[in-house]
Order: structure tokens, then sequence, then C-alpha cells
């Protein structure tokens, strides 16, 4: 139940609604006899390594503990948060943090056992008791010589959409913030995926995989960053399926269109879009062997051809090849580079530096490792060439870890 946090940053606490000495007062309770005490909804503490004696309990965020400071011994959190136990007041950062997990519906329980927690701050991921929002941090460098791929708002800079732990869904136009554009419920689904449009009216869209019923639903984008409300474009059956990759126009209509790996059998399929926003007859355009490729992402026109092209990592080799688009198909694969085994995942961000050339964002898994930054979560750029493929990656951040899709 004790866990260190892998990244903490330094003063970058942020206060949130703190509750008075008072309200620690009212929330303490007369002597318990066991952890299942702990009522649901609250987390609680006691100065015993066994959890019996006297118990602490809290709802909200509490920045000085009064006589309960530097008592924990034994914690549970029966809340739906992380608690996160700041050994500074005021969840200040100098000192330790220590995440505790929720179990809102269990009894579970250890703890600290340190003696040196000051404060109490109950946050909706993990990554928050570190210091850090909830979202990562993404800076769009330039804006793209055309408008594009990859711009959800139509200013010409990149934008990235990324799913937190608790299931919201934030928007990062690309000066560092976000803008939380949906409030919960997105942990429904087990499969997203943007770029291109799809609902006909020139904004880019998302598509979301129900996890409990393998429908397919078509988020139509606002252009704003938001998005709106959901079209049913997949009756069932989509759990059948893979690496499914909102793609760009496929077919030469200049509708979006999706492409999607059959686990059963290995093929590659197209899914046009059509005018309705729903999709049309699927069409085979791989027939087989799709399952040894393991990341599939739609870039954006990497050949300068007008048409969308496909990125593909080879599983057993950790090459990444590049599968040019030809109208309502694929063409001959190109070896792009080696080495890509290591990138948990990739973000195509379109043209990010502004020189007309796609440019490819990946994040990276436990085995990365460069002079700067090492192990997962860190966001390596990929600035594409006049030709095909990318320079060389320079790692810009460490900060995306502890996320849950970013697309
Ligand atoms: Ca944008
Ligand atoms: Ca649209
Ligand atoms: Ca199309
Ligand atoms: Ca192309």
């Amino acid at each position: 139940m004790r866990i260190p946090l892998r990244r903490r940053l330094a003063a970058t606490a942020t206060a949130l609604g703190l509750t008075t000495l008072a309200a620690l007062g009212a929330g303490t309770a007369p002597a318990q006899a066991a952890a299942s005490d702990c009522p649901k909804g609250y987390f609680c503490a006691w100065k015993t390594d066994d959890a019996t004696g006297s118990m602490f309990k809290t709802t909200t965020s509490i920045g000085t503990l009064g006589t309960w400071n530097d008592q924990f011994r034994s914690v549970s959190n029966r809340t739906d948060r992380f608690a996160c136990l700041h050994d500074d007041p005021d969840h200040g950062y100098d000192g330790s943090v220590w995440s505790v997990a929720p179990t809102p519906s269990g009894t579970e329980w250890g703890g600290p056992g340190s003696n040196s927690v000051s404060s109490v701050r109950l946050v909706a991921t993990e990554r928050e008791c570190g210091g850090y929002e909830a979202y990562p941090e993404w800076s769009a460098n330039e804006q793209a010589a055309a408008p594009a791929f990859g711009d959800l708002n139509g200013d010409r800079l990149s934008d990235v959409l990324t799913r937190d732990t608790a299931g919201r869904l934030w928007f990062l136009p690309g000066n560092g913030t976000g803008k939380l554009v949906g409030s919960g419920g997105w942990n429904a689904m087990n499969a997203l995926t943007r770029h291109g449009d799809f609902s006909g009216d020139g904004r880019e869209d998302v598509i979301a995989r129900e996890a409990s019923t393998g429908k397919l639903w078509l988020y139509r984008g606002s252009g704003t960053g938001s998005v709106g409300s959901r079209l049913l474009i997949g009756s069932g059956g989509w759990n059948a399926m893979n690496h499914l990759t909102a793609f760009g126009d496929l077919t030469g209509d200049g509708r979006s269109d999706l492409l999607a790996v059959e686990k059963s059998t290995g093929r590659l399929w197209l899914y046009p879009g059509t005018a309705t926003g729903a999709l049309g007859a699927r069409k085979l355009i791989g027939t087989g062997g799709w399952n040894g490729l393991n990341a599939l992402i739609g870039f954006g026109d990497m050949t300068k051809d007008g048409k969308a092209d496909l990125l593909a990592r080879e599983a057993s080799t950790g090459k990444l090849w590049l599968y040019p688009g030809r109208t309502g198909g694929l063409g001959s694969r190109v070896l792009i580079g080696s080495g890509w085994g290591v990138m948990a995942s990739f973000l195509a961000v379109g043209d990010h530096t502004g020189d007309g050339h796609g440019d490819l964002v990946a994040v990276s898994g436990p085995g990365y490792s460069s002079p700067v930054f090492r192990g997962a979560g860190v966001r390596i750029e990929y600035d594409g060439r006049a030709t095909n493929g990318f320079a060389a990656g320079h790692p810009e951040s460490d900060g995306w870890f502890g996320l849950n899709g970013t697309f």
C-alpha cells in the first residue's frame, strides 16, 4: 500500500481547497477497533501500525493536521480518489509524497509507518500526487505550413487529446495548458482514435470503441477541441478488431476512412467514411500478417502525393515501415528506421515544426534511455524530413507517464 512516486516535481504544489484545522477536529473519530471501521468515502489513518485505536478520517484535502501531524502509521483509502500524503504541510514538495490508491469498496490498509505525514490531498489521478496536472504538457512549436492533420481547432497548431486514468478527456491546444472536454466515463472505451473529418463539416472527429458492447461511436469534433454528440457508426463486433486507426482519406472522396486489423486473421480492412458519417462496406486491403505489427499510425501525407500514408511498427524487429497510401489501398512498404520497439505509443502531430513535413511524437516505454531522460513516459519528437523518414529524435519531457491514452 505504500507507493513511492517515481517522479516528483519540486515547487509546483497546487493548493486545492484546503480544509481548516477545525474541520479536521470534527473529522476525528473516537476510539475504533479495526480498519473496517473506516467508512466508505473516507481516507482514514491511525497512530498504530495495525489500524487500531483512535482514527482520523476525512473526505476532503487537508493542509495541516494539527494533533495528527506526524502521527500517521497506518492508513486506509476508501475514497474514489488517490490520497497524496505529504511530509510537508500545505501539500508542499520539499519532503516525500506518498500516493495511496483508492480502494473504495475494500478494507485494505497499510501505512507510511513514518510518523512524517503533515498534509493530505485527494486527487483524481496518481500523477497529481506528484505535482503534475492530470494531463501532460504539450507545446506546439510552429504553425503548420498548411491547414492540416493533427489540428482540432483550426489554428494550424498541432493538438493532442489525452485520457487520464480517471476517465476524463483533455484537449491540449499546444500552449502547455489542458482543457477538460470530457468530464468522465471515457474509461468505458477501449480504443480511441482521431484524424480526419468523418462527419463532413471539415472538423476533425474522434472515434471510440465501447468495451462492453463492441460498439463504435463517432464523436463529432466541434472545431474548438471539444467533441459534440455521438453517433453510432458500428452496432457491434468491433472488439474482434485491433489497432483501430482513423487514417485520413484513402478512398479519394475527401472523407476520412478507418483502418482496423482483424484479430483472428491478421487481415487489414478499410472502412470508408461516407456522407452520413457512418462507415461504408469494408474492403480488404491487407490479406494477412498484420498481427505482426503492433502499432499502426495514421500519419498524414509523408510522401507528398496528397494521399494519407500509414506507418506501422513490426513487433518482432522494432522496425518502422511506411505504407504509402494509394487510392483505395496501400502500396509497397518502405523501411523508415529501426529501434522503435522501446516506444510505448506514437502520436502523429501533423506538421509541428512549420516546414511542411509531417512530424511524429513517440512516448517511451520502460527500456528507453537517453543522455537526458530514461525510462517510461518520455516524449520524444521526430521531425519529418523532406524525403521520407525522420531526423534523429529529441527528448522533450519526462512528464508523459501515468496517462491512459494520448491520441
Ligand atoms: Ca490546433
Ligand atoms: Ca467533422
Ligand atoms: Ca475516404
Ligand atoms: Ca502520401
